[in-house]
């Protein structure tokens, strides 16, 4: 990480800090942080995002630490393929990161590349979470951070490791303690209070009507659809069953099928799992410990009848022949 060079780049250009589609809290709050520490070296920025912002906690983010987030229809009209676009908590090419007209010159994510791409500038790392990074660049420049941008990035923090305690690194605990500091930590504990709605109960409750475990490994289709954040909270769900140590539920998506997969089997790593097993019908990665994926609508034409089956078998061939939970 340099952050001079990152000032360097950006000074004088539109840019734009896309995060990747339908924005978690750790996307947001990195956007958000990123965007002050900007904001302190004299560089304006627009966040933007694909998708929708449509859970609780993202919603509630945005009222409560006063972000302005735009989804692309609203900056559609602007943006310039001359502008600039830093990506924040994803990369390019990545399926759930849509390419817009602008110039991606830089990264900063905390996830495995899949598909290298040239940025100008680029910050990845593999750590729990984005806003970990981020805050490094606040740190590292002894950039003043405010209460508000502190507790946004202590709230990404804890959501995108589970209160630390998924796939914690070093900077993640040293960045924890740096902004505890500064932080609101009442204002950040009011938002696990109240983070479920009454709609994500039917979503709960088609998963755990449906939900299978073969050999410590939990399925769970839910069939209609759902938002990412809660297809992935029912995949956190699932994986606190004593019988399960892996699971992959997945949920309706525009004809096809959207998934979030968990491991918490030292053998078995959740990203490579996730891509092996959707090879030629969808695409998929992540972290050792948690990753998505996609199954294309054209690849179940024929075959959706029987996808329970086709999913169950197909995940469970890869952790049969191992799946190495190798650090990237
Ligand atoms: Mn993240």
């Amino acid at each position: 990480m340099d952050w001079k060079e990152l000032i360097n780049l950006l000074k004088g250009h539109k840019t734009y800090l896309q995060m990747h589609n339908f924005p978690d809290p750790d996307a947001m709050a990195s956007a958000y942080g990123m965007q002050q520490f900007l904001k302190y070296h004299g560089i304006e920025t627009t966040i933007c995002y694909e998708g929708t912002i449509d859970k609780l906690s993202t919603k509630r983010m945005i009222t409560e630490f006063n972000m302005e987030v735009f989804p692309y229809s609203e900056v559609e009209a602007d943006m310039k393929e001359a502008d600039y676009i830093v990506t924040i908590d994803g990369q390019k090419y990545n399926s759930n990161f849509t390419d817009l007209p602008g110039d991606e010159v830089a990264c900063i994510d905390h996830h495995p590349t899949y598909i290298e791409c040239e940025y100008k500038y680029k910050d990845v790392r593999i750590t729990g979470a984005c806003s970990s990074i981020i805050a490094e660049y606040f740190y590292e420049s002894n950039t003043p951070i405010d209460e508000n941008t502190a507790s946004a990035l202590v709230y990404g923090l804890r959501m995108d490791t589970a209160s630390l305690t998924r796939g914690v690194s070093t900077l993640d605990i040293e960045m924890f303690s740096y902004l505890y500091k500064y932080a609101d930590n009442d204002k950040i504990m009011n938002f696990y209070i109240n983070v479920m709605e009454m709609s994500d109960l039917k979503a709960y409750g088609a998963a755990i009507e449906n939900v299978c475990v073969i050999d410590g490994v939990g399925f769970a289709h839910i069939p209609f659809g759902c938002n990412d954040a809660l297809i992935a909270m029912i995949s956190d769900f699932i994986l606190s069953l004593n019988e399960v140590n892996t699971c992959i539920v997945y949920a309706d998506r525009d004809g096809g099928y959207k998934l979030s997969v968990r491991s918490m089997n030292s053998g078995i790593h959740a990203g490579k799992l996730t891509k092996d097993a959707l090879e030629g019908i969808g695409n998929g990665g992540g972290h050792a410990e948690m990753a998505g994926g996609i199954i294309y609508p054209d690849s179940v034409k024929n075959i959706r009848d029987n996808i329970e089956d086709i999913v169950k078998e197909r995940f469970l061939n890869i952790v049969k022949n191992g799946c190495e939970k190798v650090r990237d």
